[in-house]
């Protein structure tokens, strides 16, 4: 930056970007966060923050116990092996640990004291609706979109019971069993009602899932359909979750007018004794999606991939069709040095018709480090792109720069997932 603009005409300028960047509320389009309703499922406080997935994996790197032990620990007493292995016999500077300390630094508690049980004890006095509206505010979120599976044993229930009322969270429809594990889904959908037959493709199945993608879409009221892929996904195909992509995913989100978003490159279970924390990544190729696209016009396609290699032809990809939508920089690629590489690049090929950041947190706390050095990045790049455009004479005005940011911000989506076609 110094060598494009000298210190003094760089600083006003660039401190604007920063605040309007810093201040311009975000709607966080991918969490794995529960409304209250949810009770024990919304995960929140230092011990949930310190036995993060992200963490135990780079745990078990440096500490010399056998996965077994570590598993059947209590989940405080995982947190104390994680605290003492990654933040006191070693410095906490990986992107994952940083957090932590970022997080509860901006509660005010003084992380420097290195004092677990006095972090413990200033969470134990919080009250979880209060916290939630805090790290909202701390991480400047206005609203979060959750995760939901009518797969998942714990979440069904609350649904079918009473549906949480609450306008700070909002819903998206994941299917992963649905279309990643037929021959498991397939008896789980016959108990609860609907009509399936083995067989996949067959008419009357196809009928019965789209009876049950309608039900759970009113249900949860949902923003959008989602569903993880291996990096071999491909389409088209004579696959189980290419068919029902075809025949059943795609016609509901037509009728429903939602994008389907596809998250395209998680290896799962690469190394099933790190159980949450054990899925790998891998390149995907992406013709299957430049196919969906090409092929289905009126659907709206969400994607993020997971694999850095896979970005810049993705960036080309949503060049060609309107109907892509990329967002986030997702897990492995939510470090500093990707987020700046990704973010910077999408700007440079689409402007700010895409979603730079979402925050993927799985423990709410998570959303203030997240989303405080998101916007760090995001402010930088931002600063840089319009002293370039000032250098072409293109003066950019405080409104245009909100504008801009609002859209980076949730804006862009938002008018995305309302676009009929
Ligand atoms: O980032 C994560 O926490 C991963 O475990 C996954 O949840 C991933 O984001 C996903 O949505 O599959
Ligand atoms: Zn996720």
């Amino acid at each position: 930056m110094k060598s494009i603009l000298s210190e003094a005409s760089r600083v006003p300028f660039a401190a604007q970007v920063e605040q309007i960047v810093a201040s311009t509320p975000v709607f966080d389009i991918h969490t794995h966060l529960y409304a209250p309703a949810f009770g024990e499922l919304l995960l929140w406080g230092v011990d949930d923050l310190l036995t993060y997935h992200y963490l135990a994996a780079e745990t078990f790197r440096q500490v010399d116990l056998p996965y077994e032990k570590f598993w059947a620990l209590s989940r405080t007493e995982q947190a104390d092996v994680i605290w003492e292995t990654l933040f006191l016999e070693h410095s906490p500077i990986s992107e994952a640990c940083r957090g932590v300390l970022t997080t509860l630094h901006a509660f005010g508690l003084d992380v420097k004291k290195r004092d677990l049980p006095a972090l413990r004890k200033w969470f134990a006095s919080q009250k979880v609706d209060d916290h939630i509206s805090r790290c909202m505010e701390l991480a400047g979120v206005r609203t979060i979109c959750m995760t939901n599976s009518p797969f998942d044993d714990l979440e069904r229930p609350v649904w079918e019971k009473t549906p949480p009322q609450d306008g700070r969270f909002v819903a998206a429809l994941r299917i992963d069993p649905l279309l990643l594990s037929w021959a498991e889904t397939a008896p789980r959908l016959a108990e609860w009602g609907y009509a399936v037959g083995p067989d996949a493709s067959s008419e009357k199945t196809i009928t019965a899932v789209r009876k049950f993608l309608a039900d759970w879409t009113k249900r949860i009221q949902a923003r959008y359909v989602m569903v993880s892929l291996p990096p071999d996904f491909k389409f088209p195909a004579t696959t189980a979750a290419a068919n029902l992509i075809e025949k059943a995913v795609l016609p509901h989100c037509r009728e429903f007018g939602l994008p389907f978003a596809m998250m395209p490159g998680v290896k799962r279970a690469v190394n099933p004794q790190l159980k949450l924390a054990g899925d790998g990544s891998g390149l995907t190729d992406l013709s299957a999606v430049q196919n969906l696209c090409a092929q289905f016009p009126d659907n709206k396609f969400l994607i993020t991939v997971l694999a850095r290699e896979n970005q810049h032809e993705l960036c080309v990809l949503a060049r060609k069709f309107r109907n892509l939508h990329i967002f986030g920089c997702w897990w492995f690629m939510n470090i500093p040095t990707l987020i700046e590489e990704i973010t910077k690049m999408r700007i440079e090929l689409l402007g700010t018709s895409f979603t730079p950041q979402h925050s993927d947190a799985r423990v709410l706390d998570q959303i203030v480090y997240k989303w405080q050095h998101s916007r760090q990045i995001i402010a930088q790049i931002l600063v840089q792109k319009y002293t370039e455009l000032g250098q072409s004479g293109w003066q950019t005005t405080r409104a245009e720069v909100e504008r801009d940011v609002k859209d980076l911000f949730g804006g862009a989506f938002e008018r995305f997932c309302e676009r009929n076609g």
